[in-house]
C-alpha cells in the first residue's frame, strides 16, 4: 500500500482536496468544489450569506458539512485512491466560528452512513450561522476586550495580535451580548478548522496554535487559553473551548461514517486541522526561520516563519503558531493588486509586462518620488481615510509613478516587518504580479535578499496533506525534519532566482528613511 495523505482546505468559497504520495514526493490527485456553484441550495454569494448589514458576513456550517459529503462522494466516483489514505489533515478559513449545543458530541460519535452529514447534524447547532473572517461588525467588542487587556501593545504581546473585528474572541463577545440565551445553550465553540476535523474524527476536535492564535484568546507563548482574555470576552467561555493541540497531531481513527460510505481506509487517521495561512506556510515550504513568502494578490500579504516569538507593538501584524512548532507572522496590506492596476490603467498600460518595462526605464534614486497608494482604507499602516499621496512626484510622470507605487509597497513591507527582528534571507514570491522579473528585482533590492518565484496551486490543502503525513510519522514514533517532507512539493520555479543589486540596495536603505517620513506625514495629515 502506498503512503498517501489527504489534505482538505475549507476556504471561504470552496472546499479543496489534495492527495500526496509521500514516498514519491508527488501530488497524485486534486479537486475543488465551489460553494455557490456546486451547492446552490445554500444560497451563498462568494461563500457568504447575503445580509442587510454590509458589515455582517456569515456563512453556514451545514454548507461546509454538505460540501464534505459531496467532495467525498465525487472523489469515490472518480476513483480517487481513498482506500490507500493513511491520514487526513486539513485547514480552514481562519477566525470563523461554529456554535454547537450539548447534543453535538453524541451525534458526532454516532454518524449514520445511511443519512447525509447534513441530516446527521441537524439540531446540533446553538447558532445556525457562522461569522467568518470578512465580518467587521465587532468594533465595539474589540475596544472593550482591548481595554480590559491593557491596550494595543499588551493585547498583541499576550495573544500575538491586537483585537481585530474578524478575530473570534470579539465575535464570541458580540454573540454573548446580542443572543445571551443562545450563548448559554452553546456547549462547544469550534473554529471552521476544528469543526471540520470534528466531522472526520467523529468527536469534538482540538484547536491548533496556528488557528487558535487568530482568536484573541490564546497565550501566544504558552499556547494555552489565556484566562484574562477568556474573562474579558464572555462568561463561562473556558468550558466551551476544546483543548489546544499541535497542528497535524493524530486525534484517532477516522469516523466509520467515511469508511462505510466512501471507502476510506478503516485504519486512516484523523488529525488536528489548522488555519489556511499556517497550512500555506507548510505548503509553500517556509519551514525554516527567515523564510518569507510575499503574495501579490488583491491584497499583498507578507508571511513567514520566525524562530522566536516577537510581537508587533503597533498591533498591525499578526503572530500565529506555525505548524512547525515555531511562530509565523502574517502582515496584510490591503492596497495590493487593485492599487497597482489603477496606476497601470491610468497610464494606459495593457499588462504587467508593459508596466515592468516602463518601470525598468527609470533607476532607483535615494531622493526618488514616493507614492502612497491608499486607494482604499489601509490595514498596514492603519489608515481609515483613503487617498493617494505623492511626494516629489508629478502625476504626469508615467514611468516615475510605476516605479514609485511598487517601491512604496515594498518599502512599506520592509518598514512594517522590522518588528520581527529578523531580516528575510530568501523571499518566495507568489500571486498575480509575481511572474514579472522587473517587479521582483525591485522586491529583491528593497528587501535586500534573494527572491524566487513559487507557483503552487492549493498551497493550503497541500500544506494540510503534508501536516497529515507529519502527524502520521510522529504517531509512529518518528520525528521527520520538515525540509525532508516538503522536498519536491514546494520547489521554486527553476531559474527564477533574482539576486539583490548592491548599488540599488544602498539607495533603498536611504529611500526607506524618506518613505517613513512621508508615511508619517500622510498619517498625520
Ligand atoms: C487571515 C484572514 C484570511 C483568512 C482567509 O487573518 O483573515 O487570510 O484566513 O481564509
Amino acid at each position: 500500500m502506498a503512503n498517501l495523505f489527504l489534505g482538505l482546505d475549507s476556504s471561504t468559497q470552496s472546499l479543496s482536496a489534495v492527495v500526496i504520495d509521500r514516498d514519491r514526493h508527488r501530488v497524485v490527485y486534486e479537486k475543488s468544489l465551489n460553494f455557490d456553484r456546486d451547492l446552490p441550495e445554500f444560497k451563498t454569494r462568494n461563500g457568504v450569506r447575503p445580509h442587510r448589514d454590509p458589515l455582517v458576513k456569515h456563512s453556514l456550517p451545514l454548507l461546509w458539512a454538505a460540501a464534505l459529503d459531496r467532495l467525498f462522494a465525487e472523489m469515490k466516483q472518480e476513483g480517487a485512491p481513498l482506500g490507500e489514505i493513511r491520514a487526513v489533515g486539513g485547514s480552514g478559513q481562519q477566525h470563523g466560528s461554529v456554535y454547537l449545543n450539548d447534543r453535538a458530541a453524541g451525534r458526532l460519535a454516532g454518524l449514520n452512513p445511511a443519512k447525509s452529514l447534513e441530516q446527521n447534524l441537524r439540531g446540533i447547532f446553538s447558532r445556525t450561522t457562522s461569522p467568518i473572517w470578512m465580518d467587521s461588525s465587532t468594533s465595539k467588542q474589540c475596544a472593550e476586550i482591548r481595554r480590559k487587556l491593557g491596550g494595543i501593545t499588551a493585547m498583541a504581546q499576550a495573544t500575538g495580535s491586537d483585537t481585530f473585528e474578524r478575530f473570534t474572541g470579539p465575535q464570541i463577545r458580540k454573540f454573548y451580548q446580542t443572543e445571551p440565551e443562545a450563548y448559554r445553550q452553546t456547549a462547544h465553540i469550534a473554529l471552521v478548522s476544528s469543526f471540520m476535523a470534528s466531522l472526520l474524527a467523529g468527536k469534538i476536535a482540538p484547536i491548533d496554535p496556528g488557528d487558535g492564535a487568530g482568536m484573541n484568546l490564546m497565550d501566544i507563548r504558552e499556547k494555552t487559553w489565556l484566562p484574562a482574555a477568556l474573562k474579558a470576552t464572555a462568561p463561562g467561555l473556558g468550558k466551551k473551548l476544546p483543548p489546544i493541540a499541535p497542528s497535524g497531531q493524530v486525534i484517532g481513527k477516522v469516523s466509520p461514517y467515511f469508511v462505510e460510505k466512501f471507502g476510506l481506509n478503516p485504519e486512516a487517521l484523523a488529525t488536528v486541522w489548522t488555519g489556511d495561512n499556517p497550512a500555506s506556510v507548510i505548503g509553500l515550504g517556509l519551514v525554516k526561520p527567515g523564510m518569507v513568502a510575499i503574495s501579490l494578490g488583491t491584497s499583498d500579504t507578507f508571511f513567514g516563519t520566525m524562530g522566536q516569538c516577537r510581537t508587533d507593538a503597533q498591533g498591525e501584524g499578526h503572530v500565529f503558531g506555525s505548524p512547525t512548532g515555531e511562530y509565523m507572522t502574517l502582515i496584510c496590506f490591503k492596497n495590493g493588486s487593485l492599487a497597482r492596476e489603477q496606476i497601470r490603467e491610468s497610464y494606459g498600460l495593457k499588462d504587467w509586462k508593459a508596466f515592468g518595462k516602463l518601470l525598468a526605464k527609470t533607476k532607483p534614486d535615494k531622493n526618488g518620488g514616493i507614492l502612497l497608494p491608499w486607494f482604499e482604507a489601509e490595514i498596514v499602516p492603519r489608515m481609515n481615510r483613503p487617498g493617494l499621496h505623492r511626494f516629489d512626484l508629478e502625476p504626469e510622470d508615467a514611468a516615475g509613478n510605476c516605479r514609485a507605487i511598487f517601491e512604496a509597497q515594498m518599502l512599506s513591507m520592509r518598514l512594517h516587518s522590522e518588528w520581527m527582528g529578523v531580516a528575510p534571507n530568501c523571499v518566495y514570491a507568489t500571486g498575480g504580479a509575481s511572474n514579472n522579473p522587473d517587479l521582483l528585482q525591485v522586491m529583491a533590492n528593497v528587501l535586500n535578499c534573494r527572491v524566487r518565484r513559487i507557483e503552487i496551486n492549493k498551497s493550503a490543502a497541500l500544506g494540510a496533506a503534508l501536516l497529515a503525513a507529519h502527524g502520521w510519522l510522529v504517531a509512529a514514533g518518528k520525528n521527520p525534519p520538515w525540509p525532508s517532507l516538503t522536498r519536491g512539493f514546494t520547489d521554486p520555479v527553476a531559474g527564477s532566482e533574482i539576486r539583490p543589486e548592491k548599488a540599488a540596495v544602498r539607495v533603498y536603505d536611504q529611500l526607506l528613511k524618506k518613505y517613513a517620513l512621508c508615511e508619517r506625514a500622510a498619517l498625520e495629515e
